[in-house]
């Protein structure tokens, strides 16, 4: 059975809950350390594994090259698991958004950009913001970002915009970003996912 290598809270982790939530069975959650680049539990390089440094990674027994990118991640994900939606070929669009687009403009932040380079940051941030608004959420009366559906997008949107809490951008996000953000990590079986994630790091942390 394959493994997956995430981290809490960062688009690895958007693996994780979208596994939980779809009832997607790994042989093995790994806990990666994306800091150190080191399995959590025992301390192995990640590098091994995935020689990007990054998360997530899907690995499989029987020789399957690995998947590496969210977009493989999630789709692999969503399709054992129920959650691509009516219109598979429009989550995929919403996947390469979030990978490329929305991922960058928030993810520009925990470099801690200063002066004309935060400036501009803060302008790509808003681009997509408002895009992300007005062509997914068709101006903030959908709740979901694919055909009105929960989907993986969803998913892995919602931990992208939970970033904006930790590198102090709450009021360059609007609104109806907060609430999608909101709306996503109340669902039970998300809330229930993330509270695991945290429990686990907890504890290998001790
Ligand atoms: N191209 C990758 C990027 C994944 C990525 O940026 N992962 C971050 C966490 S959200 C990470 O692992 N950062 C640590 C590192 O790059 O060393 C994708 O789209 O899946």
């Amino acid at each position: 059975m394959p493994k997956l290598y995430y981290s809490t809270l960062s688009c690895g982790g958007a693996n994780y809950i979208a596994a939980h939530v779809g009832g997607v069975k790994f042989d093995e959650n790994v806990l990666v350390n994306i800091q150190t680049h080191k399995l959590a539990a025992t301390g192995e390089d990640y590098f091994e594994i995935n020689p990007k440094g990054n998360v997530p990674v899907i690995t499989f027994e029987d020789g399957k090259k690995n998947l590496n990118e969210n977009v493989g991640t999630l789709y692999y994900i969503g399709k054992n698991g129920g959650l691509l939606g009516e219109d598979e070929t429009a989550t995929m669009n919403a996947l390469g958004f979030l990978a490329s687009e929305w991922h960058k403009g928030v993810g520009a932040f925990f470099g801690k950009p200063e002066g004309a380079a935060r400036e501009k940051a803060v302008a790509n941030l808003a681009k997509q913001a408002n895009f992300f608004i007005d062509f997914y959420l068709e101006g903030g009366k959908n709740e979901y970002m694919v055909g009105n559906t929960f989907t993986i997008a969803d998913i892995y949107a919602s931990v992208i915009t939970s970033w904006s809490y930790f590198i102090g951008l709450n009021t360059e996000i609007p609104e109806a970003l907060i609430k999608h953000h909101e709306r996503i990590q109340a669902l039970p079986k998300v809330a229930e996912a993330v509270k695991i994630m945290k429990d686990y790091e907890a504890s290998v942390a001790k």
